[in-house]
């Protein structure tokens, strides 16, 4: 156990021109938190007023420290990756769903940049210990947990709770703590490297589906726990307390009169049904008569918690109780990717096995399509096995064995559905529902071309959180169009809800959900920070940071091309096309698709590749970037 003080504080990662005693600038603390698990030292960094508005914060930080700071090629398991968790300038202010982090690592799933986003009490306390960011790096001899407790870093033994699931080890942890810490931790699928392994923080809330649960778990890492005691610094206090004080309140207004308050993310089930976009037998189906009986209003009617994170009213978190009697925590992707995907339509055994994804510590998403994609390799007999399609207990096994990687089939499941299919071979690469290795959310694109290309260019693999243009395309769009337009729209969406709030970093479903103005942000921005931005003065930053995110994934693989930007043949395949409903005999055309691809590179100024040009990358103050990254690869 190695205990320090405030030891070697104060390198400086570019400087603020600030004396060392005043360490703070208006909405950030301006200290970075470095750990370094192998040698049991810390130390802390200061970032300048320049770094600051120039990245902002959360996946601003996060992708520019893990550009400047990781080798290429590193294994993503090993000791030389770095786990990252940052905040931002209006992250854990007492103003509409504050409660949000990023937590960010090389991807042990994609071996490109990766991240998620978590509900956590870490957010404010780690702002009021002092820190915008931590970053954690080497590996420990032992199970451990990093404490820290404003100035005071400790490390100390987890061997009591190694191998226990996230619930038991939330719990140890609360009875060592007040319940006020901010804690993340890991399951056993963390601890055993799952790749698509989670960070989960408080009850329901869940982090980093491509495999920051598995880097923490490389570290022996088991948990991280924050307590801090310090003001914010903001511009305004006085001020920004009355604003977030009145905003909390409104919103909060206009939630209770939604239906968003009933059903969450849930609602959106029924909606996905209707128009053929849900995932039924590993994505083979688009919606089934026995939808219902998992959808929203059965959800709503058997609530029997709510769960939410901090400084939030809208309290998405919906639990109803498993099939063993126990609380599970169930969202649209959740019930879409556990249940119609492999054809579970009972509520209960849905929610046993999201309660299990949730204590092992597994995402849900790419755990609803590992299972089904298993199932469907077994039925179109590319691997040998016993029928699993609507199996729940035979599901539950084997999520335990991917879990812990036991047996040949636990263990190369564990590594998802891209490697998995390489393994089983007789084309099943073709069914295996991914971008870039990582699985797609519960979203079945066979003819929803914007949001199929939403997933394609997802800068962390296939995550529909970047780009919601479902909803828009399907209802508002000729849904067969492949037009320009909804390559804007997708750009547009990135920059909101990619740049934006993972960079601010807030939750952005008072915006999604209940129509909360995008107005709001720029106004906490400058309440806190003292400045004078509009919404428009910040896509250039989300801009930069998408292209960074591209030079990351194109050291990593420099003979990359637009390939890398499609969804899985099945979408594209005549054969898999639906025999009856709304979009019978329609499929993804490929020509099309790959127009509709040129049209998002030409608006982003990529090249045919997909890469940021030198000039866009100029443009966006990346020019230092870009001639680094000519010793990789060539840029147009
Ligand atoms: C997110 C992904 C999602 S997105 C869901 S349901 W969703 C799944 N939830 C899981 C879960 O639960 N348990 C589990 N073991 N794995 C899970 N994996 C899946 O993780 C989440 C909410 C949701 S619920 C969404 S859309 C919004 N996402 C936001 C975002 O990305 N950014 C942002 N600024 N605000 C957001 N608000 C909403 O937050 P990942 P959370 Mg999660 C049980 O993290 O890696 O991004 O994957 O964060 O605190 O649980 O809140 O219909
Ligand atoms: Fe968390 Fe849901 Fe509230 Fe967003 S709306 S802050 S995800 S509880």
């Amino acid at each position: 156990m190695a205990f320090w003080t405030r030891a070697d504080a104060l390198s400086t990662v570019g400087r603020d021109n600030r004396c060392e005693d005043e360490l703070t600038m208006d909405g950030w603390t301006g200290q970075i938190l470095r750990v370094n698990l192998t040698n049991g030292t810390h130390r802390v960094e200061t970032f300048s007023e320049e770094f600051a508005t120039t990245w902002i914060g959360g996946r601003g930080f996060a992708v520019k420290i893990l550009y400047d700071e990781l080798a290429p090629g590193i294994d993503p398991l090993g000791p030389d990756n770095k786990l990252v968790v940052a905040v931002g300038p209006i992250s854990g202010i007492p103003a509409p769903n504050t409660g949000k982090t990023i937590v960010a690592a090389k991807s042990p799933a994609t071996g490109g940049y990766g991240d998620g986003n978590l509900g956590t009490r870490v957010t404010d306390q780690l702002r009021k210990a002092g820190y915008d960011a931590l970053i954690v790096e080497g590996r420990a001899e032992r199970p451990t947990m990093l404490v820290i407790d404003d100035d005071r870093v400790e490390l100390q033994s987890a061997e009591e709770v190694w191998g226990k699931g996230t619930i038991e080890t939330n719990d140890w942890i609360y009875a060592r703590y007040n319940k006020g810490v901010g804690v993340l931790n890991i399951g056993q699928g963390g601890e055993n490297m799952v790749n698509f392994a989670v960070i989960r923080s408080l009850e329901g809330r869940s982090g980093g589906r491509p495999g920051m649960g598995a880097v923490m778990g490389s570290k022996l890492l088991k948990a991280i726990v924050v307590k801090g005691s310090k003001p914010i610094p903001q511009a305004f206090p006085a001020k920004m307390k009355e604003l977030g004080r009145d905003d909390l309140r409104e919103v909060h207004q206009i939630d209770k009169e939604a239906a968003w308050s009933q059903q969450g993310t849930t609602g959106v089930l029924s909606w996905c049904n209707e128009v053929a976009a849900l995932p039924v037998h590993n994505f083979r189906g688009t919606s089934h008569p026995d939808a219902w009986m998992v959808d929203g209003e059965r959800v709503h009617a058997a609530r029997v918690a709510t769960y939410g994170c901090p400084n939030c009213t809208m309290r998405c978190g919906i639990a109803v109780l498993d099939d063993e009697g126990r609380e599970a925590e169930v969202d649209y992707e959740n019930i879409g990717l556990l249940g119609p995907n492999l054809d579970l339509y009972n509520l209960p055994e849905v929610g046993a096995l999201n309660y299990l994804c949730d204590d092992y510590g597994l995402d849900t998403i790419s755990a609803g399509g590992v299972l089904g994609f298993y199932a469907d390799a077994i039925e179109r007999g590319a691997t040998p096995g016993e029928p699993l399609f609507g199996d729940a207990a035979g599901f539950k096994k084997l999520l335990g064995k991917i879990a812990h990687r036991e047996g040949e089939i636990g263990n190369l499941l564990a590594d998802g559905v891209l490697r998995a299919a390489r393994a089983f071979g007789h084309g099943s690469e073709d069914y295996a529902m991914q971008v870039k290795g990582l699985e797609i959310s519960a979203y079945n694109c066979k003819f929803i071309p914007g949001m199929a290309l939403a997933f394609g260019v997802s800068p962390i693999g296939a995550h529909h959180k970047e780009s919601w243009i479902i909803t828009y395309e399907v209802n508002q769009t000729p849904r067969e169009s492949y037009g320009r337009d909804k390559a804007q729209k997708i750009v547009d969406l990135q920059r909101i809800r990619g740049g934006l709030f993972e960079s601010l970093i807030t939750c952005r479903f008072p915006w999604v959900e209940i129509g909360w103005g995008a107005e709001h942000y720029p106004i906490y921005f400058n309440t806190i920070t003292g400045n004078d931005w509009k919404l428009e003065d910040f896509w250039p930053i989300s801009d930069r940071i998408y292209a960074l995110i591209k030079l990351f994934w194109l050291r990593e693989y420099p003979d990359t091309d637009r390939s890398a930007d499609y969804p899985p043949a099945a979408w594209f395949d005549p054969a898999n096309a639906d025999t009856e409903g709304p979009i019978a005999g329609r499929i993804l055309e490929r020509d099309k698709y790959d127009s509709l691809l040129q049209h998002y590179y030409d608006i982003r100024g990529y090249d045919v590749r997909g890469v940021p040009t030198r000039a866009t990358l100029e443009s966006l103050g990346l020019g230092a970037e870009a001639a680094a990254a000519e010793a990789h690869a060539t840029l147009l």
